[in-house]
């Protein structure tokens, strides 16, 4: 087996790869999570949405979008204090990284921002991962978030170039790659993925991978996002995901990015323990705990924990992610 960080994948060679019979995709996916990570732990992951709702963008599949009816209420950004309560409570449950999203389109400057900056300087403090994901980022706000410590930013390309429109239609995919690009300059880690299930052929899924996996060097974390159905939003009544097809692509996300965290992120409600078992055989190395996301329903954290136990599996007792900016 080539066991080369490649940067340079064809579209051809990702389609095999998604393809091949279940047991070799398994097996190789399996062989490269071994060769790379721990197989027998998972990073833990505590998401918060810090600013709810009233989302100016309209993404079809999000419950926080302003153009959609979906029951969200919109609310102002949350205190520097709560935010840390609530990172001491996941830092207690076993979280090793906390993950702060806000329904922006943009990061607006001034007060607002500088809230955000003491919000990952004080998760810092608490000796976690600190993730914000806050839409678009420009190269200075990216500085000074790398200088408050943030270990990663998450933004997600979702889908392919091609599928993109019909999903999103107030931003562009350059415009994504332009903030993943600013936060890499700014020395914090990139933690970009995307959704399946939302109605996109199979060439969409491996379009998605080859932005992700020809990016050099390759995110350091990488969500695979199952679509989480949200009454009110144009992808409410989208067909159900076959199970197979998720773990394939975590599978060949794995394959694709050895060294990445690969996420087994939204959409856990809906996957049995045995199909959550496969993705992790298949390469995913960490879940969100706790019963919310941001605005929707994650599984318990006793089932989680029985199913780890039932697995012989642990969580990370430490964080994973080195920074390249060191605080
Ligand atoms: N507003 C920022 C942005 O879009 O970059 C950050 C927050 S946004 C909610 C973060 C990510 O959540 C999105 O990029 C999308 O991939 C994911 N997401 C949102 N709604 C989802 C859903 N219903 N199912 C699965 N993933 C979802
Ligand atoms: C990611 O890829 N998935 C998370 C996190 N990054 C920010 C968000 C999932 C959101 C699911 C819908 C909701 O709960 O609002
Ligand atoms: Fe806004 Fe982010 Fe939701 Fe899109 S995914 S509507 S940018 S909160």
């Amino acid at each position: 087996m080539n066991n080369e960080t490649r940067h340079d994948w064809s579209i051809d060679e990702i389609e095999g790869i998604y393809n091949l019979p279940f047991p070799e995709l398994i097996f190789r996916a399996q062989s490269v999570h071994r060769e790379n990570h721990d197989n027998e732990k998972i990073q833990g992951c505590q998401l918060l949405s810090i600013k709810t709702g009233g989302c100016p963008e309209d993404c079809g599949y999000c419950p926080q979008s302003a153009h959609y009816d979906t029951g969200v209420e919109r609310e102002k950004l949350m205190s520097v204090s709560d935010t840390l309560d609530a990172a001491r409570n996941a830092k207690e449950s076993g979280a090793t990284r906390f993950c702060m999203g806000a329904a922006w389109r943009d990061v607006p400057d001034g007060e607002q921002f500088e809230q955000v900056v003491e919000m990952v300087k004080g998760v810092r403090g608490l000796g976690l991962e600190a993730c914000c994901t806050l839409g678009m980022l420009r190269e200075d706000q990216a500085e000074k978030l790398a200088e408050a410590g943030l270990t990663a930013y998450n933004h997600n390309l979702d889908t392919s170039p091609e599928f993109y429109g019909d999903i999103i239609s107030t931003r562009v995919y350059d415009e994504r790659l332009n903030t993943l690009q600013n936060v890499r300059k700014a020395g914090v880690t990139v933690c970009s993925g995307g959704i399946i299930g939302m109605g996109e052929s199979a060439s969409d899924r491996y379009g998605l991978l080859l932005q992700l996996a020809n990016q050099n060097p390759h995110p350091e974390s990488v969500p695979i996002n199952q679509l989480v159905k949200v009454e009110g939003t144009p992808l409410e009544d989208e067909s159900d995901l076959d199970v197979f097809d998720f773990v394939r692509m975590i599978a060949t996300a794995r394959i694709l990015m050895p060294k990445s965290l690969v996420r087994l992120s939204a959409g856990r409600m809906d996957l049995a323990d045995e199909a959550q078992a496969l993705c992790f055989i298949a390469g995913a190395n960490s879940i969100f705990m706790g019963d919310k996301l941001l605005t929707t329903p994650n599984p318990e954290s006793d089932r989680d924990r029985n199913l780890l136990d039932k697995l012989g599996m642990e969580l990370f007792q430490e964080p994973v992610t080195r920074t390249a900016k060191a605080t």
